[in-house]
């Protein structure tokens, strides 16, 4: 083996042991990162009620599951659309493991399965929008975002996405 190849088996070595760290880091960022919780959205949602969607905000809705195996204290935890209007969840409502909530843009009475926004108006946009779920400390839990494909097809991708 001349000198060139141990120079560049050296740094093959060298680059290895860097790219292995670095793996190794960025495992480690992942593992502190991970969520606590596993509320996820349960979609597609129903963005779009029958009719004047101000006229039937309860045909609005959002739904959240806890995939999680512990129940979640929601107590202060905030959902918001992509223009910010913000609902607050009240204090003491825990969702247990494998249940969901369903949240309604209009008025009622709040259960262990479904809150109620009681907007006055529309809180998802037909076309496209945000939903943005955060815990009681402001730490991002979930987000999902929406977008109509076309206004007369029907057709309408929806995905999450940590970018919002
Ligand atoms: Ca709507």
């Amino acid at each position: 083996m001349g000198q060139g190849s141990t120079l560049a088996v050296t740094v093959i070595a060298v680059v290895s042991a860097l790219a292995l760290i670095a793996y190794g880091v960025l495992l480690f960022d992942n593992l502190h990162d991970a969520p606590a919780y596993q509320i996820e959205f349960v979609t597609p949602f129903l963005y779009d009620a029958n009719g004047d969607d101000n006229r039937n905000l309860n045909g609005e809705y959002i739904t959240l599951m806890n995939r999680g195996e512990l129940p979640v204290d929601m107590s202060g935890w905030t959902l918001r659309n992509a223009l910010r209007v913000t609902l607050t969840i009240a204090d003491g409502f825990v969702l247990p493991p494998e249940s969901t909530v369903t949240i309604y843009s209009g008025c009622g009475e709040d259960t262990s399965d479904a809150l109620y926004w009681c907007s006055e108006r529309e809180i998802w946009d037909n076309n496209s929008g945000a939903a943005t779920l955060l815990d009681a400390e402001g730490t991002k839990v979930a987000a999902h975002y929406y977008q109509r494909l076309c206004e007369t097809c029907g057709s309408k991708r929806e995905t999450e996405d940590d970018a919002l």
